[in-house]
């Protein structure tokens, strides 16, 4: 009978795991943060997400086990990070590496593996294919090896999860098609089954297609400043042709996916990947002209004390809680690199204390500003945007239309 073991239970394999249990299907959750999974046997869920509650009560129901030592199943879906190495901009495949082999020291022949974090082109060939036959199995027989990517926003999950379609990509389509079958048991959007380097490039490609079209926004967006014209009314009007769908500037990319994925290609095709690599810079270098924004009206007003400044949001988008690579962050960090002292933040996600001068009271914070910066578009502020009449505000998500507000 078929068992699904996850491996990561982070933003990927605890939706994943969860939503197999809750179809029926014998589920094992499995990681090495042994507080993690404390947290899950005890039913606490470690990140917000909605309908993460409900769907974790059926899974509990189903029976679904959480675990930090590695059991024998015959299906292995491993969703665990894949960073990228800041200096070759290569994938750093090490925690697969790793979760591999830890299963190969428990699973039964015949097992399946499914690699669903996203990795660079050739990662399975050159990392997981010469580990598997190092130790000794034969490939198609001993071990199936599939790349399942997974395509979920954070924000929309579970949704997506049901209802956007995947890439299964197998050596053979007798084992791309079981596989298919199994994730059939929840998702109803169309599963296209492909070969493995093809289902590896098309995932880093959709985020990458997203990185420079968001890139082309934010550079846009620079020109209207040099100029002084109005971007968003420019974006809203080109839009109106049949063609062309312009994104939104912001004040950043963040997140772990879009803001890593594209450096992939450029890590493996330094001298072809021109256009992906200008995209990443424009991108990384929007929260120094946030920081710039932020000089440059405090000249137009006159006002001197970094003290009284404060930016509206921590998390690298809005309504969710993840901050990993946020505008904000990178924001704060530049500061730093420059000695200067950080200001002050506030996001209702983020309940830990992360940084230095951060609030956890909106009011709070207010009050103790009068220059304020929307760095996150949270549903929180857009339905109180009245709190911030009489401050000067600047508003990189364009969800203000306070008289006098600052825009990007
Ligand atoms: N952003 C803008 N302007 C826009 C849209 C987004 O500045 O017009 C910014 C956001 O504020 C955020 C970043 O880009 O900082 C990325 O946000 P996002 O909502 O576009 O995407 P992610 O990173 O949350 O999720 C992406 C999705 N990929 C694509 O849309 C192609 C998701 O489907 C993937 O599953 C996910 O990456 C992943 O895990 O790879």
């Amino acid at each position: 009978m078929l068992k699904i073991n996850v491996i990561g239970l982070g933003y990927i394999g605890l939706p994943t795991a969860l939503i197999f249990a809750s179809k029926g299907i014998d589920v094992v959750g499995t990681d090495y943060d042994k507080e993690l999974v404390n947290n899950l046997k005890k039913g606490i869920i470690t990140f917000r997400e909605k309908g993460l509650a409900e769907l974790f009560a059926d899974a509990v129901k189903n029976g679904i086990q959480f675990s930090t030592e590695y059991i024998a199943t015959d299906t292995y879906i491993v969703a665990v990070p894949t960073p990228y190495d800041k200096l070759s901009k290569k994938v750093d495949a090490s925690y697969i590496v790793s979760a591999v082999n830890n299963i190969m020291t428990v699973c039964p022949k015949g097992a399946t593996i499914i690699i669903e974090s996203t990795i660079a082109p050739g990662t399975i060939d050159n990392f997981i294919r010469p580990l598997v036959e190092k130790n000794g199995f034969i490939i198609g027989k001993d071990i199936n090896l599939v790349h399942a990517p997974e395509r979920i926003i954070p924000g929309n999950m579970l949704y997506e999860l049901i209802n956007n379609s995947r890439t299964i990509g197998a050596d053979s389509s007798e084992i791309g098609e079981l596989i298919k079958k199994m994730y059939s048991s929840f998702c109803q959007g169309k599963i296209v089954v492909t070969d493995i380097r093809t289902a590896e490039i098309t995932k880093v490609v959709e985020n990458t297609y997203r990185d420079i079209n968001i890139a082309f926004a934010n550079e846009l967006a620079k020109i209207c400043r040099a100029d002084n014209m109005d971007i968003y009314e420019i974006i809203r009007i080109a839009n109106m042709h049949p063609r062309v769908n312009i994104l939104q500037p912001g004040p950043g990319v963040g997140g772990h996916c879009i803001s890593v994925d594209p450096w992939f290609l450029v890590g493996e095709y330094p001298e072809i990947a021109k256009i992906i690599l200008e995209a990443r810079k424009i991108n990384d270098s929007m929260p120094k002209f946030v920081l710039e924004r932020i000089y440059m009206i405090m000249k137009e007003v006159g006002m001197k004390d970094l003290k009284r400044i404060g930016l509206y949001g921590l998390t690298y988008k809005e309504n969710v809680d993840d901050i990993r690579e946020s505008p904000t962050l990178q924001l704060l960090e530049f500061m730093e690199k420059s000695l200067a002292e950080p200001l002050k933040t506030y996001d209702p996600y983020v309940k830990r204390n992360i940084v230095a001068n951060q609030y956890h009271d909106i009011d709070k914070f207010l009050s103790s500003i009068d220059l304020v910066v929307i760095m996150v578009a949270h549903d929180e502020i857009k339905s109180q945007m009245g709190k911030l009449r009489g401050k000067i505000i600047l508003d990189t998500k364009n969800i203000c239309n306070i008289e006098g507000v600052h825009k990007l």
